[in-house]
Formats: structure tokens, C-alpha cells, sequence
């Protein structure tokens, strides 16, 4: 299996966790989308990371379609296997991969050049952030798909998500607003999936 991945994707995170987690073999191709010379739309045509090549030849993207996929090569479950259990952890799943959606996009607008910025998409984006933010931390303490005794995908993706704040919005304060996420999430991102994939220095 190979997966094709940026080393700061926080998608690419996702499955790179999600692989270590489930104890997957893998090998990493790494590649910038971003950069003239990328392969990436050689193995997903919308030319994003991460992609997936399975040992069948098959390509998956984009993170939730391959984390399904990893379910059926087994290893520790992320996801429960009966469909009502498994619903609440696809939705915080998609929570956290939104709040993510809405940090990439407002990161990409603040590098855009000054007076082609909007503070307007910028504020939007923001405002999404904490409201993602408010939820995630609602969803833990109810442990609504999110926060149980094994990690799921979930978890795996809430994680991504705040430690991609962490990497690219430094300044954005959330733990002292969410105190039991910051707890949550001080854990996960100790775990050594989670260490063996932190993005290099911006
Ligand atoms: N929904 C996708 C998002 C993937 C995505 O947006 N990846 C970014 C890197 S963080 C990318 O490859 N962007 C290149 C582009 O948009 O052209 C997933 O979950 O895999």
C-alpha cells in the first residue's frame, strides 16, 4: 500500500494516524499538490492529498472514502461495525474534517497577497472554527461518537483538526475556552501515531 501525502496535510494526517493506529503497513510518497512538478493528479484526479494506492492497484481518496477502505484490510477497529454506532462517529468525523475544511481555507486567504485578501471569507471561516469548536467539545463530553475507551476515526480526525490549528493558527485560542478538549486532545496528540506524524516546523 502507498500513500501519496504532503508532510503538513492534516487530511494526510488523518490516514497516516489512522494507518499506524490500525497497524497497517505502508510506504509514504510525499508530495506538494501545490508545486508545478506534483504527480498527485496522476493518482486523484481533483489533484489533492491524500491518495491511497492499495496493493490491488486500486486509488482511493478523498480521507473519509480511504479510512473506509482501511476498515475492510482489518486491524484495530475505528469505526464500530454496526451501522447506528457507527453514525455518530462518521459525524464527528465530518465535523472535524469541516472544522479542518474551514482553517485550510482561511489559512489559504491570510497567504493570499494583502489587498486580494477578503476579511470577510477570512471572518467566515473563523466564526466556523469556533462553532466546530463548540460542538467538538459538546460531542466529548457527551461522548457522542468522540472520546471513548479505544480511538476512532473521530477521534482521530478531531485530533488532526486541533493540531492543525496548533500548526497554522497559533494565535487562535481554544484550550482555555475548551477545557475538556484541551485535556482530550493534549492526550491524543501524545499518542506515537500521533507524534511520528507531526508536521514540520511552518
Ligand atoms: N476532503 C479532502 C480534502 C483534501 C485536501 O483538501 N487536501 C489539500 C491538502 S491539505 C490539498 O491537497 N489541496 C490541493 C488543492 O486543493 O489543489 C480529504 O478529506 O481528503
Amino acid at each position: 500500500m502507498k500513500l501519496i501525502a504532503s508532510l503538513t496535510s492534516p487530511y494526510a494526517r488523518k490516514i497516516r494516524v489512522a494507518l499506524a493506529e490500525k497497524g497497517l503497513p505502508f510506504t509514504l510518497e510525499v508530495d506538494i499538490p501545490w508545486l508545478a512538478e506534483t504527480r498527485v493528479p496522476d493518482y486523484n484526479p481533483l489533484g489533492k492529498v491524500p491518495a491511497l494506492v492499495a496493493d490491488d492497484g486500486e486509488v482511493w481518496y478523498d480521507s473519509p472514502v480511504i479510512a473506509e477502505y482501511l476498515e475492510s484490510l482489518g486491524g484495530l477497529a475505528l469505526l464500530p461495525a454496526e451501522r447506528s454506532a457507527a453514525l455518530p462517529v462518521r459525524q464527528t468525523e465530518a465535523l472535524a474534517d469541516g472544522i479542518t475544511d474551514a482553517a485550510v481555507t482561511a489559512f489559504l486567504e491570510m497567504n493570499r497577497p494583502a489587498e486580494q485578501q477578503s476579511s470577510a471569507t477570512i471572518e467566515r471561516q473563523i466564526t466556523k472554527i469556533h462553532r466546530g469548536l463548540a460542538t467538538l467539545e459538546a460531542r466529548l463530553v457527551a461522548r457522542k461518537g468522540l472520546g471513548g475507551t479505544s480511538p476512532g476515526i473521530g477521534d482521530i480526525a478531531a485530533a488532526c483538526a486541533l493540531g492543525y490549528l496548533d500548526f497554522r493558527f497559533a494565535q487562535l485560542v481554544w484550550r482555555s475556552t475548551h477545557p475538556t478538549l484541551a485535556a482530550w486532545a493534549a492526550d491524543m496528540l501524545a499518542r506515537p501515531s500521533f507524534v511520528a506524524s507531526a508536521p514540520p516546523s511552518a
